[in-house]
């Protein structure tokens, strides 16, 4: 059983992929069985029905009223209580005996990320046999320096986890080919992708970017991009591909615990 982490920005897309990749895997092959967790508690409306829910143990709105919180407080609370459920969630997960388990996390970055709560929850839930899959906004990635900031993003979510990463390029049918093509080689070449931040920076502006480019590039921290649209069902084939290759050295596999 291996567990993918899906992370990224409000509104990157991350439950719309879960449940595009869990559909295009059991399309393409009977034998592989995909499980998916919710764990966002406080979303109203999911595209999915999820094999396993947190809102199940965790109820948004009575944790409001009862705490007499504000709906970002709630949140945090909500997030943070997962916790304490921990083994009754891993218990359900591992009744579903799936291969692959894919975990859509909370929407704002921060609740899972950038709290204590969100790497105890992965470790406790995978452990080891986990990856995350951190994705880029199309818009924001479209220029070098919001490239550059959400590779700054993606690198601190990648020092929470200490977890395989891979780093997609979400709703790419939002953009014209050349530009997709574009955005992987600036993760692909330090070069062109210095040239694209020279070319459209200035300044202050260009000489912070540049500087921060070269960090991330020196920690290894630029991987090759994946471009997927779960709406155009691009890339999907690619991403499998790369998980299959992470948990199961590219071959599938038996179901195990
Ligand atoms: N064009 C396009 N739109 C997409 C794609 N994936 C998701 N969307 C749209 O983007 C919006 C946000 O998608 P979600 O999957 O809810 O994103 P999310 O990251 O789970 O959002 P939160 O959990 O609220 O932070 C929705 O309107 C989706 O229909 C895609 O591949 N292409
Ligand atoms: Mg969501």
């Amino acid at each position: 059983m291996y567990f993918t982490f899906f992370i990224g920005p409000a509104g990157s897309g991350k439950t719309t992929l879960t449940h595009a990749l869990a559909d295009w895997i059991q399309n393409a092959s009977k034998e592989i069985s995909v499980a998916c967790v919710n764990l966002d508690p406080g979303v109203r409306w999911l595209p999915y029905d999820p094999d396993v829910d947190v809102r199940d143990y965790v109820d948004y709105d009575k944790i409001m009223a009862d705490y007499n919180l504000g709906p970002n407080g709630a949140l945090v609370a909500a997030t943070d209580m997962i916790v304490t459920h921990l083994n009754e969630i891993r218990d359900e997960i591992r009744d579903t005996r799936a291969d692959y388990v894919f975990v859509d996390t909370p929407g704002q970055i921060e609740l899972f990320s950038f709290r204590v709560a969100g790497p105890r929850i992965a470790k406790g839930l995978g452990g080891k046999k986990s990856a995350i899959c951190f994705l880029f906004d199309p818009v924001l990635a479209s220029e070098p320096t919001g490239f550059i900031s959400t590779l700054l993003l993606s690198s601190a979510v990648e020092y929470r986890f200490f977890l395989p990463h891979f780093n997609l390029l979400a709703k790419s049918d939002m953009l014209t080919e050349p530009k997709v093509d574009e955005i992987v080689e600036w993760s692909e070449d330090f070069y062109k992708l210095s040239e694209a931040i020279e070319e459209k920076t200035e300044g202050m502006e260009r000489e912070k970017t540049l500087n921060m480019a070269r960090v991330l590039n020196e920690m290894g921290n630029i991987s090759s991009l994946i471009p997927v649209s779960s709406k155009a069902v691009l890339g999907l084939d690619n991403l499998y591909a790369e998980l299959q290759r992470t948990f199961a050295g590219g071959e599938d596999f038996e179901t195990e615990d």
